[in-house]
């Protein structure tokens, strides 16, 4: 299914979502995911466009804050759905690897794309929704002796707080953990670094760097 024009699918998943209906929503994707290429071709070239999509629908009053959020849930759902097929693959090199949100941070769908793609590619992965505090988090690092923070950000606006969670992690943590910082808050400029080692535009590079740091 890779390397082709989705906007057929797209079209028919967003109609999914709005109708609202997740199980129209699990066959799409049942249809489509074939294999384990397929689950990223999924995520990325369908869920992604078409939240996006329901996004600008929302910005111009054409669906209300609610259905957004039915949409986001039977997102959430259908990647539940795959997801056992990811984990076969997760830890198989066994690094560790937290992926989390920036503070304020309640869009989570990206975050989870880019955890549920690096456990696809055999990454041991802990997930920290916005609910957990800064404690957990630390504790989290610490116990599992995590050595690469990714940190999704979406709100502009919480490009400080992102900044000031990375500056105290560093404080209080001797050891060199690596940040790698993304997500749509950066689109817009790219310059902004938020204290991190390295601003990712999107999981290819991720992966890539990941692999780069670790040789
Ligand atoms: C669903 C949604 C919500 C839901 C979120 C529910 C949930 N549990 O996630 C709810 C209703 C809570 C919500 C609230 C708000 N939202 Co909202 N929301 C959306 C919407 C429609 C979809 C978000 C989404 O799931 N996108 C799909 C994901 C999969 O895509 P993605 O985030 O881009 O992630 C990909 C890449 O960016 C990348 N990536 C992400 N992180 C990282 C990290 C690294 C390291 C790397 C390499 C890559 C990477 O990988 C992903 C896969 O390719 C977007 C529209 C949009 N453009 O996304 C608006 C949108 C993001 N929201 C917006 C706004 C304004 C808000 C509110 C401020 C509204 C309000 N006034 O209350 C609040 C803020 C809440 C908060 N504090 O976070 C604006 C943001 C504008 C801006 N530029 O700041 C958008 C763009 C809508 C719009 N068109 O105006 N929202």
């Amino acid at each position: 299914m890779q390397g082709k024009n989705h906007s057929l699918e797209i079209n028919i998943f967003i109609d999914a979502l709005l109708e609202p209906s997740m199980t129209k929503a699990i066959s799409i994707s049942k249809e489509y995911i074939k294999n384990n290429e397929d689950i990223k071709s999924f995520w990325e070239q369908i869920i992604v466009p078409s939240m996006h999509e329901i996004g600008k629908k929302w910005a111009d009053n054409e669906i209300t804050v609610g259905e957004e959020h039915t949409a986001t849930s039977i997102c959430q759902r259908v990647m539940v759905e795959h997801y056992e097929k990811i984990l076969s693959n997760s830890a198989v090199n066994r690094r560790k690897i937290i992926v989390t949100l920036s503070p304020n941070e309640l869009h989570v769908l990206g975050a989870r794309i880019v955890a549920d793609l690096l456990e696809l590619n055999g990454y041991n992965v802990h997930f920290l929704d916005s609910n957990s505090t800064y404690e957990e988090l630390l504790n989290l690092i610490k116990k599992e002796n995590i050595k690469e923070i990714i940190i999704s950000t979406t709100l502009i606006s919480n490009l400080d707080s992102t900044e000031n969670l990375i500056s105290e992690l560093k404080l209080a943590l001797k050891e060199r953990i690596k940040f790698y910082v993304g997500g749509q808050a950066y689109k817009a400029n790219s310059e902004i670094k938020t204290k991190a080692d390295f601003y990712i535009k999107d999981m290819d590079s991720l992966l890539k760097e990941l692999e780069k740091e670790n040789k």
